[in-house]
């Protein structure tokens, strides 16, 4: 590794053993990164100091007036910040911030500023309560927060139970000692700290559903390869391109499609706090917003109030999260004219691996590899599968796992044969010959039911071609007889009715649309679906008994 400017090395020393390292590819020219590099001054200085300077970056909307800030403006903010955290708070290279905020300008500008400052950023997503906080301030020995105001009260509880929390400084405060105050009088040139390509500058926790949070190091280089992979290959994005959507800062998905992407192209992106698919919408129209980026939840919602709204701005939509049912990708289209891009990506490699332009879409693909990344599908031993074969999820590039002091960091990178080194992310595809991949299921929510192995997404798909169905999530329920059977949980459209009559219904209607033995013997009508903050459906509160 190159020599680290962290003083602080906690990071670094608690990085996998070197064989159980991701290998990683840099083949392509844009992934050829000089070995110092600082990715905020990529993203922020570089681009404030050239043409861009001027333009927007940055706009938001509160209680319906527009606001924006230049990339000039938005130096100076985070300038002022990384002067508080490096002179107020005393912190030294390579410690760890917490940062705590829905989506909102002050939370971007504390990012850059904890990675200019050559800091590490630990972004938690701001659903999140104390008990959760605590094992991710336990976890990456975390010693200073920023935190929204509207956030205090957990953090708070959260500060009192960690010993190593000891500065929390609070924004979108305007009260005395906040963020705002104390950056006031600070200088608005800051000198960078001259990282290394390969010093982490952020720890992103997996928004895993069981046992202990994992947390993924990402360097500088990391950052910029995100934005030179998918974004250049599959959006190509433009200076003019206003970027908009709801995946939060903290998921590395809207880090990236909401606040890196739109900056490394000097483009503009649309930070805001709560959005539900109509206020999406109205943001869009209101901003005259060109790329979306959400969950494909939202897109199915969405579709059935586009005719309410003026979206001729817009014209590209990311998908990603989990898997974008076909159904819902052309429900969206004929509401709005618009192919949804959908990709893959996972916190482990930071962001999209596996995605398409527009013209290169192939109903119910997730996509190909793209450029830069390099993926197959095994068997379980550890041999590339013929096509059409269901198997594991294998994928290299210029991104790879690297869990902060976890004994799992061998589930998710090969350690042995020809594909040491290849990234599993836990997902069942198969490929066709062309180098397509289709999703099937997490390779852990596979239905055994009487032998044979059902996919529930692809029992999904099927329930979601039924005019009656909103939503719906299906999972594999312990049975006496069968080992499993399939159960689905379905939200009907306004004007249904859940009842006996319908259940018949829908499982006659999945068993004409695909294999008969993959019709849900259960079915349960619910209001709504347990989802996360991120858009994913909770599969395993699906499993529990009613
Ligand atoms: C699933 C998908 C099918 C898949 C993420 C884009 O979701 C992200 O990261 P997470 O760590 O979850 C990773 C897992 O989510 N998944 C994501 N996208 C798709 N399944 N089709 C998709 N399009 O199981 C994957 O292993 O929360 C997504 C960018 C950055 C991200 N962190």
């Amino acid at each position: 590794m190159e020599p680290t400017a962290h003083i602080d090395t906690f990071v670094r020393d608690r990085l996998p053993p070197k064989n159980q390292w991701p290998r990683l590819v840099f083949d392509l020219p844009e992934l050829r990164y000089p070995k110092r590099l600082n990715c905020a001054a990529e993203l922020l200085d570089k681009m404030a100091a050239g043409v861009y300077g001027e333009r927007t970056v940055i706009h938001t909307l509160v209680e319906g007036k527009a606001y924006s800030c230049s990339y000039r403006t938005l130096l100076a903010r985070a300038n002022q910040i990384a002067h508080v955290l490096t002179e107020d708070l005393k912190l030294k290279t390579g410690n760890r911030v917490l940062l705590r905020a829905p989506n909102n300008p002050m939370m971007a500008a504390c990012w850059l500023a904890v990675v200019k400052a050559g800091l590490v950023a630990v972004p938690t997503m701001p659903l999140l309560r104390a008990k959760e906080l605590k094992q991710i301030i336990d976890k990456a020995r975390v010693g200073a927060a920023l935190c929204d105001l509207r956030l205090k009260d957990e953090m708070e509880l959260a500060r009192a139970e960690c010993r190593d929390m000891k500065q929390v400084l609070y924004f979108n405060d305007g009260g005395a000692n906040s963020l705002e105050q104390r950056l006031a009088d600070k200088p608005t040139a800051f000198r960078n700290v001259d990282t290394a390509a390969d010093d982490a500058c952020m720890i992103a926790f997996t928004s895993g559903t069981t046992g202990q949070p994992k947390g993924t190091v990402h360097f500088h280089r990391d950052v910029l390869a995100m934005c030179d992979c998918f974004p250049r290959s599959c959006l190509k994005p433009t200076p003019d391109d206003i970027f908009c959507g709801t995946p939060p800062l903290a998921f590395t998905f809207g880090l990236g499609g909401l606040l890196c992407f739109p900056m490394r192209f000097g483009a503009s992106t649309v930070l805001m706090e709560r959005l539900s698919p109509d206020t999406l919408l109205e943001t869009i129209q209101k901003t005259k917003a060109t790329i979306c980026f959400t969950a494909p939840t939202y897109y199915r919602q969405m579709a059935a109030l586009v005719r309410n709204y003026n979206l001729r701005s817009l014209k590209k939509c990311v998908s990603a999260g989990e898997a974008l049912p076909d159904a819902t990708r052309q429900l969206f289209k004929e509401a709005s004219g618009i192919e949804i891009i959908d990709g893959i990506g996972a916190t482990e490699m930071i962001h999209i691996f596996i995605s398409h332009t527009p013209e290169r879409v192939r109903p119910g693909a997730t996509g190909y590899a793209i450029p830069g990344y390099e993926a197959t599908v095994i068997d379980e031993n550890g041999r590339p599968c013929a096509p059409g074969v269901v198997g594991r999820l294998a994928v290299k590039g210029p991104t790879g796992c690297r869990y902060l002091a976890d004994s799992r960091q061998k589930n998710y990178v090969i350690g042995t044969g020809n594909l040491r080194g290849w990234n599993l992310t836990g997902d069942a595809y198969k490929m066709d010959a062309d180098g397509y991949f289709y999703y099937q299921a997490r390779t852990d929510d596979m239905i055994i039911s009487a032998g044979y192995n059902i996919a529930g997404p692809e029992v999904e798909a099927a329930l979601l071609q039924h005019p009656a169905v909103a939503e719906c999530g299906v999972v594999g329920v312990p049975d006496a007889e069968r080992g499993q059977i399939v159960k689905a949980c379905v939200v009907l459209k306004s004007g249904y009715t859940g009842n006996e009559l319908m259940a018949k219904e829908l499982q006659e209607f999945v068993k004409k649309t695909i294999a008969a033995y993959k019709y849900p013997r259960a079915i349960q009508f619910v209001a709504s679906l347990p989802r996360t903050e991120t858009g994913k459906l909770q599969r395993f509160k699906l499993r529990e008994p009613a």
